[in-house]
């Protein structure tokens, strides 16, 4: 059994989707980061960024891993699915780029323009650029290739879809790229995508256009 603390959000979300495209028998423990939850000294033991996710595999010794990227990883390669050896290095790239580029940047967008408008006018426009650059980006990207590696969905487009399911807060208009909104719709419709997305079990749907 794999035990997952985590809190809603896309990184958290990540990881609920890929547990259920992977069908692995699994448990939430949530971490309330509204209320410090994860300052913890036991929940440090594991997330030594005092972060979520981190997940607790109960069949392999308890290993405890932190950092998204890596526990998909891990559960990519444990499962044999979604992160094909032959793919690898190219999967790492668009993993990689979720990591560092599209989580961290996206994640700032939200904090400017959805958490704190008016705040800080600097703030706003440049994360709102940022992002709206990344849209296009993605875009293009997805205007030659199905999915963000190649005609393969892997463990890159679970990283980065759960960023996009965040579309109404951005203010973008995911409606105006038709390539990225193709791949958004197509990923929203997958049944583990569905449950994943919905996990604290609270009922909540995908936002679609
Ligand atoms: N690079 C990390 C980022 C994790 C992260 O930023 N988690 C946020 C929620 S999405 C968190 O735990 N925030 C609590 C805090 O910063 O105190 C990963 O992908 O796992």
């Amino acid at each position: 059994m794999i035990e997952l603390f985590t809190a809603d959000t896309p990184n958290g979300k990540k990881i609920g989707i890929m547990l259920e495209e992977i069908q692995y028998d699994y448990k939430v423990t949530k971490v309330n980061i509204y209320k410090d939850e994860q300052f913890k000294p036991e929940f440090r033991k594991i997330s030594p960024f005092s972060k979520i996710p981190v997940i607790i595999d109960h069949d392999n010794n308890k290993e405890a891993i932190f950092e998204s990227g890596v526990i998909l990883m891990y559960l990519g390669e444990k499962s044999n699915q979604f992160y094909d050896d032959n793919d690898k290095n190219l999967i790492n790239q668009w993993l990689m780029a979720q990591m560092g580029l599209i989580g961290p940047m996206i994640g700032q967008h939200h904090q400017f323009h959805h958490f704190n408008p008016g705040k800080s006018e600097f703030g706003e426009q440049r994360y709102f650029k940022i992002t709206k650059k990344l849209y296009e980006d993605l875009d293009e990207r997805l205007s030659k290739v199905k999915y963000l590696v190649g005609e393969k969905y892997t463990i890159a487009d679970i990283a980065t879809w759960p960023w996009i399911s965040r579309h109404e807060w951005h203010d973008i208009g995911l409606k105006n790229y038709k390539n990225l909104t193709r791949w958004y719709l197509d990923i929203a419709k997958r049944k583990a995508v569905i449950k994943g997305f919905d996990l604290m079990k609270k009922g909540e749907t995908i936002p679609l256009i």
